[in-house]
């Protein structure tokens, strides 16, 4: 079978979130550069991998996705290797849960609101929208007390098994823990603060870990 084709930078919490599947699965793939940031935009051909213009894209075997959820889903399915969600429904509705808190909260908020304002921008020489800083710190700590309530005992979000569900997580809290806020916010939740350094020292973690 050939390789998957992965479209986008090492930078984005999305493209980590399918490289970090792929490597659970132990997937070889190749990693096409796109900079969505680009000055000027993505190149032109982007376009038709992903019409809304997002990273990542991805290709295997003459199926084309675009959309994060559905990519980690088919490489899950698709390949061998250890199954990233469980069967139980109960189980795969809890992780489920859990990428959408990431989705539809934790990513704007820890990363976009906390992480862009306070570290990048003021690293760029910019200045932070404290506003909209004070707007996501209780977004944060929602999305972190529902994560620390949602967490099953065992050493990863869903128990003993590692799943889709820390495959998102992590990617978010990487940027997100090098806001000067995010040591006191985590401090309280020690279930996920104990997650984190079991995610940290993992082999599919330090290999997709950002090149600059
Ligand atoms: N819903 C998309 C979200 C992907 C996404 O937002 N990717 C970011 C990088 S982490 C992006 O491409 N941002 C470009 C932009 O917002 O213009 C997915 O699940 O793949």
């Amino acid at each position: 079978m050939h390789s998957p084709t992965l479209y986008g930078s090492d930078y984005s919490v999305y493209v980590r979130i399918v490289r970090l599947a792929l490597e659970e699965k132990r997937v070889a793939y190749d990693l096409v550069p796109v900079d969505i940031f680009a000055q000027g935009g993505p190149p032109a051909w982007y376009r038709g991998r992903h019409p809304f213009l997002r990273i990542p894209a991805f290709s295997h075997a003459g199926i084309d996705l675009y959309e994060t959820g559905p990519i980690v889903r088919y490489v899950d399915e698709a390949f061998g290797g250890p199954p990233l969600q469980p069967i139980a429904p109960g189980d795969r509705a809890a992780m489920n849960q859990i990428i959408g808190i990431v989705d539809s909260y934790a990513y704007r908020a820890l990363v976009w609101d906390i992480y862009v304002e306070t570290v990048s921008k003021p690293g760029r020489g910019e200045t932070t929208d404290t506003e909209r800083v004070a707007k996501a710190v209780p977004v944060a700590e929602t999305c972190l007390s529902e994560l620390s309530r949602l967490k099953r005992s065992g050493r990863w979000l869903i128990g003993e098994d590692i799943s889709l569900a820390d495959v998102y997580l992590a990617p978010v809290l990487a940027y997100f823990e090098k806001a000067d806020i995010a040591g006191a916010m985590l401090d309280r939740h020690p279930n996920i603060s104990a997650w984190w350094d079991a995610m940290r020292e993992r082999d599919s973690f330090i290999a997709t870990e950002p090149s600059d």
